[in-house]
């Protein structure tokens, strides 16, 4: 296992007791590297191995939508750990509070934990780490290349990171180890976890309803993975940015929920097909925009906000903050998709009824929130917020990057000016008539499936 993937946060004496994976981006068994870092620990040292969850039932304003996508997925990984004799655990409370007795009752002697580079995520580590007197590793599983291996600052685009991730693929595409069954187990440590409160009764919004069409969990991702290499790959590139097709791989939700890996995924294609401009186009977007957003998130803690955008973007959107704009909507009437344009009530619409939209859609919905926001900052924060509240992937790096290069410009460059956008790139309606045909679009965004 390539050292570079792990990073030790804490030092701690060294004692003989289990060692606790503690996941909470990479929710998958096969090729998850915190799992195997933690597993070949346990071996050496001829312990028992657990993995733990830490269930916040305030996560970011999740929804039913969310938590049941995230609780199902998690059964299945309670069901294929018990198979390799590691127990798995669904501790119900914030990590920093629950986390330290966990360790101190059952004497585990190391804590692993998984890279993820938000701010929540962080300040757990940060206020987990001074409580613990054992030592406290994070393992970068999310990542092809280590989000904090591959750069040290915030790149400025996709263009800066490309050259550094491409000279490290060789290193980072390497041979994921399969897991054996766990010899020295203990099976006091098995627990009967809650799940009928955790999927029914866990106080969260339940406003916001599963979406049926997408099936959460490890084996559904590989699924999903196999119907987009046998139908789509083969024409991603001239497909994937029309709304009327099926042209994008639907893998997001399981990316971000780490229900599947990126890295196996990148490999699955390189193994299958040769490079042509449908793969290099994907793994363009897998590989160098996901890991960009990573780094985006990691370097600069003001990602979900207006002073997170560079210094001209900001300047710019200042300088045309005062623009008279001809439609100004509350969040209400966009979260009701009511506004005067059918094309971007559909993907809302889209967004709500089905939990994803389609990705050239995206950029035009948040684009559209800016120009009928009374100001940046409120369109980006109401575009955070309806993209958190119904998109299956929300809450993701990519979305805040997402979010951030629509309305901030961020890894982009400067257009010619215009009112309310300044420089920051415009798109239109009539620019998405010209790419595909609005009507198909409309019926197949609203139409339940
Ligand atoms: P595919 O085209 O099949 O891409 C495969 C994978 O590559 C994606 O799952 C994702 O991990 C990565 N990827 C693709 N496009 C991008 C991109 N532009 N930036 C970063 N990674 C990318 N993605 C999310 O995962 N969660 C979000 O909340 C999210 N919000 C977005 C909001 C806006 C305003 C915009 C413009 C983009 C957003 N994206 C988000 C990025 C992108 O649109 C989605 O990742 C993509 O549509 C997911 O569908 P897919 O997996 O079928 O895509
Ligand atoms: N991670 C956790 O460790 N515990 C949670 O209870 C939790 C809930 C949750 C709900 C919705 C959602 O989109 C993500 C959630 N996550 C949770 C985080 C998730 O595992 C991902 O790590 C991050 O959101 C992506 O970086």
């Amino acid at each position: 296992m390539n050292p570079k993937r792990i990073r030790q946060l804490q030092e701690g004496k060294e004692s003989r007791g289990p060692i606790l994976y503690w996941m909470s981006r990479d929710q998958r068994v096969q090729d998850n590297w915190a799992l195997i870092f933690a597993k070949r620990l346990a071996d050496a040292q001829q312990v028992s191995l657990i993995v733990a969850f830490s269930l916040v039932s305030d996560f970011q304003f999740a929804t039913e939508r969310h938590f049941n996508f995230m609780l199902k997925g998690l059964k299945q990984v309670e069901q294929d750990l018990s198979k390799l004799n590691i127990p798995f655990v669904l501790l119900f409370g914030e990590p920093n509070d629950i986390l330290p007795k966990y360790v101190k009752e059952h004497g585990i002697s190391v804590l692993v934990s998984d890279f993820d580079p938000l701010k929540i995520k962080r300040l757990w580590k940060k206020h987990l780490a001074p409580q613990l007197t054992i030592p406290f590793y994070e393992v970068d599983a999310h990542n092809i290349v280590p989000a904090l291996y591959v750069s040290q600052k915030t790149e400025f685009s996709a263009y800066t990171i490309r050259t550094k991730i491409h000279k490290l693929l060789p290193e980072f595409l390497d041979r994921i180890p399969g897991l054996l069954p766990h010899t020295f187990a203990d099976r006091s440590l098995f627990v009967k976890n809650d799940w009928d409160y955790a999927l029914h009764k866990l106080p969260i919004d339940r406003t916001v309803k599963e979406v049926a069409e997408i099936l959460p969990g490890e084996q559904a991702a590989h699924e999903q993975l196999e119907r987009f290499l046998a139908r789509t790959l083969s024409h991603y590139n001239e497909k994937r940015n029309d709304p009327c097709e099926d042209g994008q791989s639907g893998l997001s939700p399981y990316l971000h929920f780490g229900q599947i890996s990126a890295q196996r995924v990148a490999m699955e294609v390189q193994a299958r097909f040769s490079p042509d401009p449908n793969t290099e186009a994907f793994l363009e977007e897998l590989i160098v925009r996901r890991e960009l957003a990573d780094n985006f998130c990691y370097y600069n803690t003001k990602y979900d906000s207006f002073e997170g955008f560079h210094p001209w973007a900001q300047t710019t959107l200042r300088e045309h903050e005062r623009d008279e704009r001809e439609y100004v909507y509350s969040v209400k009437v966009l979260e009701l998709a009511s506004t005067h344009d059918p094309l971007w009530n559909a993907a809302q619409k889209e967004m709500v009824l089905h939990g994803k939209m389609h990705g050239y859609m995206r950029m035009y919905w948040a684009k559209k929130i800016l120009e009928w926001s009374k100001s940046p900052s409120a369109a980006l924060k109401n575009a955070l917020y309806l993209n958190d509240r119904y998109s299956l992937d929300g809450r993701d790096p990519n979305g805040y990057t997402g979010c951030a290069w629509s309305i901030g410009g961020v890894h982009d460059r400067a257009w010619t000016e215009r009112p309310v956008f300044g420089k920051i790139r415009y798109m239109n309606y009539n620019g998405c008539a010209r790419k595909f045909n609005i009507a198909k679009y409309i019926e197949k965004a609203v139409s339940r499936t």
